[in-house]
């Protein structure tokens, strides 16, 4: 199975590659605003709306069936930990927006999870190949407690900025806040800049 390492995203950014104030962990720490949340595998869907040509929703099985790739990334958490080398396999959020077909007035995304979070990101900063929704790490199921079935990974920017159990992404033709960056975590939330909390 091909790799692609995005371990180096660290240069465009000017910086380490752990960000100031963060401390390498070889665990995974769980970070879940109200645990994990039930679903039923039957039920589930991701659906895409909001400024495209084709609202889609995918079951699982279907998006498992769009082209998909395993990447070597870095993960880090606002509160302190990052976590070097994951490998997540799943779809770039670029495929995503290729097969929805992107208005050119669309600006911004809100992702939406079964747990009720949201979290919101310029399209631009979507628009990366290492931005993936992705459902297995480490060769294996996402673990339910890390976002399975699927989730959304950021490693240019902090982890809230990834939806673990997303069943939603909403293009905006306006930028909105999702549930942390209302709650006082920064908005742009660039590791290397330390964009905690606003
Ligand atoms: N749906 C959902 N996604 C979420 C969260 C959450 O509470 N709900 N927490 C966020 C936060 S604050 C972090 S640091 C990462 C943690 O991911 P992990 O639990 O796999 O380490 O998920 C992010 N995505
Ligand atoms: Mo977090």
């Amino acid at each position: 199975m091909t790799v692609r390492d995005v371990t180096d995203l660290h240069e465009e950014f000017d910086g380490e590659r752990v960000p100031p104030g963060q401390r390498e962990t070889s665990k995974f720490p769980v970070l879940s605003k109200s645990g994990t949340p039930n679903y039923d595998p039957d039920e589930y869907s991701l659906d895409v709306w909001g400024a495209v040509d084709d609202e889609r929703s995918f079951s699982l099985d279907e998006f498992k069936a769009v082209d998909s790739e395993t990447q070597r990334q870095d993960f880090h958490c606002v509160t302190g930990w990052s976590k070097l080398d994951c490998e997540f396999t799943g779809v770039t959020f670029p495929t995503l927006a290729d097969l929805a077909g992107v208005h050119d007035d669309a600006v911004h995304v809100m992702f939406h999870a079964l747990d009720g979070y949201t979290t919101n990101l310029p399209l631009e900063e979507c628009m990366r190949d290492e931005v993936m929704l992705a459902w297995a790490f480490d060769g294996d199921d996402l673990p339910r407690e890390h976002g399975g079935p699927l989730r959304v990974v950021t490693p240019h920017r902090y982890a809230y900025k990834g939806a673990k159990w997303v069943d939603g992404v909403e293009f905006l033709t306006e930028p909105e806040r999702g549930y942390w960056e209302k709650r006082g975590y920064s908005n742009t939330a660039n590791p290397w800049n330390e964009e905690r909390y606003a």
